[in-house]
């Protein structure tokens, strides 16, 4: 009972479901979550993607958003980061194996003081490389601090997604550092700003790498976009 608690609503897209439903969602992302995570290649515009076999989704967001932080928290591990934070890593999409079910592929953050321009450029031509086409990409989870909401390199970057057309979902780090009556004005204003943007997913989801909130239900939003819904 304590586990199922622990894995918060009995709902699933809005809609109410049955608590074992519920459970075995829960069960199964948790289970899923908890396979071998390894890192498989680092690749860069110039650079050869893994064989586009599994599904995919991935992480993008400014510098210091939290994005090492909530994969390594997604993981229950550390060393995913460590990974990601190899000089000469920082640029490109670092893709990692989840057992043998799909690929996270973390990818260069953006915006990062004076060479914010520049990084964005670099971060855009990779991004675009990777996007072309790339079939097995399920969703981008773009990374917003939610102590200052979309900045300018956020909305390039989503204007980039949906001119490619690939599904992005917004996910608000850092939750415990704001006021509940702050959280509430961001996802309300996100939403309306969401509506004028072809390719997001309408709701944010929000989270706390550090209260380890929201993070079970981004396990169970992923699990169902590379697993489906029959667990
Ligand atoms: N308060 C708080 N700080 C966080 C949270 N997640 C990350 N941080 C802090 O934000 C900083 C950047 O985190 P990191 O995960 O390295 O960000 P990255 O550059 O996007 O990979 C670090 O000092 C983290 O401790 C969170 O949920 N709450
Ligand atoms: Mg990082």
């Amino acid at each position: 009972m304590v586990y199922y608690e622990a894995c918060g609503k009995a709902e699933k897209n809005g809609k109410s479901v049955s608590a074992e439903e519920s459970q075995a969602t829960c069960n199964f992302s948790q289970w899923l979550f908890s396979q071998e995570c390894s890192f498989i290649a680092g690749v860069d515009k110039m650079g050869v993607l893994p064989a586009p076999t599994l599904p995919e989704i991935a992480f993008a967001g400014r510098s210091n958003v939290g994005k090492s932080s909530l994969i390594n928290g997604l993981l229950n591990r550390k060393s995913l980061a460590r990974v990601s934070h190899t000089p000469g890593r920082t640029q490109q999409l670092n893709f990692f194996l989840l057992g043998n079910f799909f690929y996270i592929v973390d990818m260069p953050g953006y915006g990062y003081a004076a060479v914010s321009k520049e990084k964005i450029k670099i971060w855009s031509r990779l991004i675009q490389d990777y996007l072309r086409g790339r079939v097995p990409l399920k969703r981008v989870f773009l990374l917003v601090d939610s102590r200052h909401g979309l900045k300018t390199s956020d909305q390039t970057v989503m204007g980039e997604l949906d001119k490619a057309a690939v599904s992005y979902q917004i996910v608000l780090t850092k939750a415990d550092k704001s006021k509940p009556d702050h959280l509430e004005e961001l996802m309300r204003n996100l939403t309306q700003t969401l509506k004028k943007h072809p390719a997001a997913y309408p709701t944010p989801l929000l989270t706390s790498s550090h209260e380890n909130e929201g993070l079970q239900a981004l396990r169970e939003t992923i699990a169902e976009l590379v697993c489906g819904s029959s667990h």
